[in-house]
């Protein structure tokens, strides 16, 4: 179902599916209450896993999302989102995606889904937050996502490092706690202004200690656009220290002390106007010795935006997840995880194609899809190309995929992005169901 998806990315199933035989089986499944959605999320995340392996370690961005979807009877079994007046009506969940040092998109390594009841809601109102438990609170489902991520490494990975990449919603105790278990490596973006012990038990607070630090490295950041944030490359710079927090657990009164590295960078000079200077303060368990170590931190922090990237094109640009009209929680919850399939793929075409475009382009593709793409592309002098023994680039593949898409170049200047992709992929589509069925005929 997921390749047929990919081929044909889509947010409602009708429109994924084109005949009657394949409709009913993805309904069937999408409704069987015999597989659920972690099932279906866990074969991706292995995957993602053993593509994983080879790394000494990747980056996993976490962060939530909702997806919301219409429900103006109020008969689907969902859960509210946002406000109560807004009325809206959907799931709720956190993704973890794994990225190579690079910056390409490897995979998801964990899904946590949940609908918000109103009887939670209710207790949130009730019982101040600070008073409530960690299993009762919504950071539960943080730590739920990183303890699957860490389960998936250690079975099909056990080598390979995490660099958990959070942003100021991850900057609780209870993350920062378990953020380095199992050897695993962490920054967190810091939201609390902490209390900082100091080495004469003194205490102080943790942005003005930092930020009397000297500097000790100036550098460029590759800053990606987005709605809100142009293109640039941002003069960064940065101080650091190592200090001790002090935590304490409103809830028991009980204190205890985390030793951290902290990086403070500061976008100088090249922010264009209207916006808002990139200011991070990072908290991490990773060396801050060398100028070196403290700019893998930063572009570390920097590939979180990658995680975004998904989302959109999960949520709007090309699979419109949203769209789908399935009635019960779980279905959507099935069909949602797979089509997250369907957007990493093209976020990580995309980034692959720019970061290593000399890889064969077998890597990514299948067979059938490449001979698609280039009978689509080339027409009759595609039979020549073909006979070629040598196998295109992923740079070439991706270029041609692109261009059956519509990519020309000109309008955004830019290399192809993840919309000419998946068009290109849903006009491969037929093509590569006309070369399965005659091979199928073959047989
Ligand atoms: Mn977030």
């Amino acid at each position: 179902m997921a390749a047929q998806a990919a081929r044909r990315p889509a947010g409602k199933v009708t429109e994924v599916f084109g005949n009657d035989a394949d409709r009913q089986g993805a309904y069937g499944l999408l409704e069987s209450e015999d597989v659920t959605g972690g099932q279906v999320g866990a074969s991706m995340f292995e995957a993602c896993a053993e593509r994983c392996a080879g790394e000494e370690f990747v980056f996993c961005a976490v962060d939530g999302s909702s997806l919301t979807v219409t429900d103006s009877s109020g008969d689907k079994d969902l859960g509210s989102i946002g406000t109560h007046s807004q009325g809206a009506r959907g799931v709720k969940v956190i993704s973890a995606l794994a990225i190579s040092d690079k910056g390409v998109p490897l995979g998801l390594t964990s899904q946590v889904w949940w609908k918000r009841t109103a009887s939670l809601k209710k207790r949130i109102e009730r019982k101040h937050r600070d008073l409530r438990r960690t299993e009762e609170k919504e950071i539960q489902r943080w730590l739920d996502t990183m303890d699957q991520s860490r389960q998936v490494m250690s079975q099909h990975a056990p080598r390979t490092k995490l660099w958990f990449q959070l942003d100021r919603e991850g900057d609780a105790w209870p993350i920062l706690q378990q953020a380095d278990q199992d050897g695993h490596w962490f920054t967190i973006r810091g939201n609390h202004d902490r209390r900082v012990i100091l080495e004469d038990g003194r205490q102080t607070y943790l942005r003005s200690l930092v930020a009397q630090q000297p500097v000790v490295t100036h550098y460029e950041l590759q800053v990606s656009g987005a709605s809100r944030r142009t293109e640039r490359v941002a003069k960064m710079v940065v101080q650091t220290c190592n200090v001790t927090l002090d935590f304490r657990n409103k809830r028991t009164k009980e204190h205890f002390s985390k030793q951290v590295n902290v990086v403070l960078a500061r976008e100088q000079g090249t922010t264009p106007s209207g916006e808002k200077p990139i200011e991070w303060l990072l908290l991490t368990n990773r060396p801050v010795a060398t100028a070196k170590n403290i700019k893998q931190i930063v572009f570390g922090y920097a590939q979180r935006w990658r995680i975004e990237d998904f989302h959109r094109t999960w949520k709007s640009g090309t699979c419109r997840v949203e769209e789908s009209q399935l009635r019960s929680a779980e279905a959507l919850i099935k069909w949602a995880t797979i089509l997250a399939a369907v957007a990493v793929r093209a976020e990580r075409i995309k980034h692959l194609s720019r970061q290593e475009p000399d890889r064969p382009a077998t890597d990514e593709f299948s067979p059938v899809e490449i001979r698609a793409i280039t009978l689509l592309r080339f027409g009759k002098s595609a039979k020549k190309r073909l006979q070629d023994s040598q196998v295109p680039t992923l740079a070439q593949v991706s270029l041609w995929l692109a261009q059956i898409g519509g990519y020309t170049g000109k309008s955004s200047g830019g290399p192809p992005g993840s919309v000419t992709l998946t068009r290109g992929l849903k006009e491969v589509a037929a093509v590569v169901r006309a070369f399965d069925a005659l091979e199928a005929d073959c047989d």
